[in-house]
């Protein structure tokens, strides 16, 4: 069975977890308790090189970082794949940007903001950095986002679920949705997807049977 390593409340994390909830595979997860720096744990690095969550081991043993990466594995024959070169590629494309424009700022504002709050007074100037510069890419996500239902044309699909992680969270970063009107409408609409579960859910559960 896959073994998902993942840690409470990540947005990157989410993603390999929702995926499998909603293609319907089975998995165990283990949870890693990074504010503990279980992450670095001998015993961890021996599983995940990478010293990160989340860490996906397949049913085969193969272990597999990043959390696009995972979408990719998880997604391959199933609807959550763009059918077409071109689909994949444009969901490339996003997986990307959301790694470089979205999550780097997204996520310390959000973990200096709501995960570590005694720490944010010290961090306001580095948060207001990353909010500014989250705030770029945002922009650009709801232009993209203006007239369509999801990320690509074909439908809903792990581009969708790569963008979601973190930018469905973002006023846990200090910023505001109603800022960016297109990706509040696309969070609902990929919140009603079929077999969706909230990101504070996760953990609930150590495993998920077929
Ligand atoms: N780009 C990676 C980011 C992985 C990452 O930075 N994970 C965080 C949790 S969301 C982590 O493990 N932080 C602890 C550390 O860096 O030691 C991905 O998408 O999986």
């Amino acid at each position: 069975m896959i073994r998902l390593y993942a840690c409470l409340g990540s947005g990157n994390c989410f993603k390999p977890w929702l995926a499998m909830h909603q293609l319907d595979i089975p998995f165990e997860l283990e949870l890693i308790d990074v504010l503990k720096g279980e992450q670095k744990s001998p015993d961890y690095l021996a599983i995940s090189p990478l010293g990160v969550v989340p860490h996906l081991v397949t049913e085969t043993g193969c272990g597999i970082g990043e959390s696009n990466a995972m979408l990719w594995y998880l997604a391959e024959g199933s609807h959550l794949m763009p059918a077409t070169r071109e689909g994949r590629a444009e969901a490339l494309q996003w997986m990307f940007f959301e790694q470089s424009k979205l999550e780097p700022f997204i996520s310390p504002a959000r973990f200096f903001t709501t995960i570590l709050p005694d720490q944010r007074a010290a961090r306001e100037q580095d948060i207001a950095a990353w909010q500014a510069t989250a705030d770029v890419g945002l922009s650009r996500l709801d232009a993209h986002l203006d007239g369509r239902d999801f990320m690509l044309h074909g439908g809903y699909s792990i581009a969708d679920i790569a963008t979601f992680g973190y930018v469905h969270v973002l006023e846990e970063a200090g910023l505001a949705m109603a800022d960016y009107p297109a990706v509040g409408q696309w969070v609902d609409r990929v919140a009603a997807t079929e077999g969706f579960q909230p990101l504070s859910d996760l953990g609930q559960a150590k495993s998920k049977a077929a």
